[in-house]
This record gives C-alpha cells, sequence and structure tokens, in this order.
C-alpha cells in the first residue's frame, strides 16, 4: 500500500504533493514500483495535528481521486474516519477505506457497510491530538487484539463480511516505543481474528526514537520493520518508499514460497 498524502501538514512529507498533477504522478510511480493499493490520505493524523473539516478533506482528496480512478490500474484507498468523505470518495472511484478509528465514528459502521467495499480497522488509544501524552496498556498486545475483535464484531454486526475486513495494531497511534516494539515482536497474536493484518512502519517516530534517525534518514530501517512485520503474519504494508519495500518483499518472498 503506497502513501499518497495530500495534506499540508503531513509529518512525512507535508506539502510536498499537494498539487493534483504531482500527486497523480506520484500514484503513478508507486503503482509502476510495484504498490498493490494506493492510500490517498486529506487529513494528518499525527500526534497534535489539526483537525479539518470533512469539506476541506474532500476537497482535498476528491480531485485527486477523480484524476486516479481510470488513469492508474491499482485499486484506490480512502485513508478517513468520516462517513461523507468515504461516501464522496467511493463514487469518486476508491474501492477500499483505510478507518484509523476503525470504523467507531457516528454513522462509519453503517455508511461503510453500504458502500460494499474492504475496510482496514486499526487500532489506536486516545485521539491523534493527545495520543502521545503517557498511553499506557495492560497487555498491549492483547489490549490491541481484544480492540480489534471487538471491531470486527461490530463490523460484521453491521453486515462487513470478515471477508471484506482488514485489522491493523496502528503502530505509532497512543504508542511508545516500547510499546510498538512488542506489538511488533506479538503481530502473530493478531492472527485467528479472521481477517488479514496491514502494518504501517513506514518512517515512523519509533524509528527516531531507537535509533536517532530524522526523517529523512528513515528508508533502511522502515524497510526492515516491513520483512519483521511480513515474517510475523502481516500482508498489506503500508509505506512510503514503495520500491525499495516491493524488493524487500520479494525478497521475502522468494525465501518464504508457500506465502
Ligand atoms: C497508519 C495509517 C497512518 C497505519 C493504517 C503515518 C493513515 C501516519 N499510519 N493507516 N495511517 N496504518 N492503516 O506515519 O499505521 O503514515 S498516518
Amino acid at each position: 500500500m503506497g502513501i499518497l498524502n495530500v495534506t499540508p501538514d503531513s509529518f512525512s512529507d507535508g506539502g510536498v504533493f499537494l498539487s493534483r498533477d504531482d500527486a497523480v504522478a506520484q500514484a503513478r510511480r508507486m503503482a509502476a514500483e510495484g504498490a498493490d493499493i494506493i492510500d490517498v490520505g486529506g487529513e494528518s493524523t499525527r500526534p497534535g495535528a489539526q483537525p479539518v473539516t470533512p469539506q476541506e478533506e474532500m476537497d482535498r482528496v476528491i480531485p485527486v481521486i477523480e484524476a486516479l480512478h481510470g488513469e492508474i490500474s491499482v485499486p484506490i484507498s480512502i485513508d478517513t474516519s468520516k462517513p461523507e468523505v468515504m461516501r464522496a470518495a467511493v463514487a469518486a472511484g476508491a474501492g477500499f477505506i483505510n478507518d484509523v478509528q476503525a470504523l467507531r465514528a457516528e454513522g462509519a459502521l453503517a455508511t461503510a457497510a453500504a458502500l460494499n467495499v474492504p475496510v482496514c480497522l486499526m487500532h489506536m488509544q486516545g485521539e491523534p491530538r493527545t495520543m502521545q501524552d503517557e498511553p499506557r496498556y495492560r497487555d498491549v498486545v492483547a489490549d490491541v487484539r481484544d480492540f480489534l475483535h471487538a471491531r470486527v464484531q461490530a463490523a460484521q454486526a453491521a453486515g462487513i463480511p470478515a471477508s471484506r475486513l482488514v485489522i491493523d495494531p496502528g503502530f505509532g497511534f497512543g504508542k511508545t516505543l516500547e510499546h510498538n516494539l512488542e506489538l511488533l515482536r506479538g503481530l502473530k497474536k493478531l492472527q485467528g481474528l479472521g481477517a488479514p493484518i496491514l502494518a504501517g512502519l513506514s518512517r515512523k517516530s519509533m524509528i527516531g526514537k531507537a535509533l536517532g534517525l530524522p526523517l529523512e534518514q528513515r528508508l533502511i530501517a522502515s524497510v526492515a520493520l516491513a520483512v519483521m512485520a511480513v515474517q510475523n503474519g502481516a500482508r498489506i504494508v503500508r509505506a512510503h518508499d514503495v520500491g525499495p519495500t516491493v524488493e524487500a518483499l520479494r525478497m521475502w518472498s522468494v525465501v518464504y514460497p508457500e506465502h
């Protein structure tokens, strides 16, 4: 899953892909490098980011999705938690919903069910503005597993079959470095909920905290973490640097051809 941010304040490439033509070119490049899905996001979820209105979010993402639709052959994912953005994005050509709130917003479950597209349910403790202020868990792997289990059940009760769900532990979303490391080591314990696992580790601050590397020097660690996530059961990896990530995972697939 290649990341396409169309926000002015995204932490890792803020402001770089703002124009529609640039966004389309970047999506094309990621598809050519082997991305199987392009994730378009119009609201930054970095710690401390300001919320945006549904209209503002739609103004950012809908023109890009319209331009991509029919132009690239890989499915387009909409990274949003807002039902009205989900509806507009799917109408414009998105075929996947990536919701960091796991369909907890008012009306999101019913909207996603009606739209009939696959959905990624991600774990987050707290909300982006404050989530990194002293996150706490009883047992981070068990707590995240219980949360995702409950959200899978809620989605199914709303009419979304498990075959249309993806689950994600939400690395960095209300987690310390140690929480993130425990989740990565215990990722296999999220198997058995009936949905494939997505992992987003690309350029995240856990790399900065662990290795003292600035954003622009996190490529190799990001690729290493992507391989570790797949080794531990992830089947979709969300990444900024698609070419290097795909090459590493192709090598992984040669070593483990049965997967
Ligand atoms: C994730 C994500 C972000 C992630 C899923 C970033 C939108 C922060 N991270 N969605 N979104 N999983 N499913 O570093 O880990 O890209 S935003």
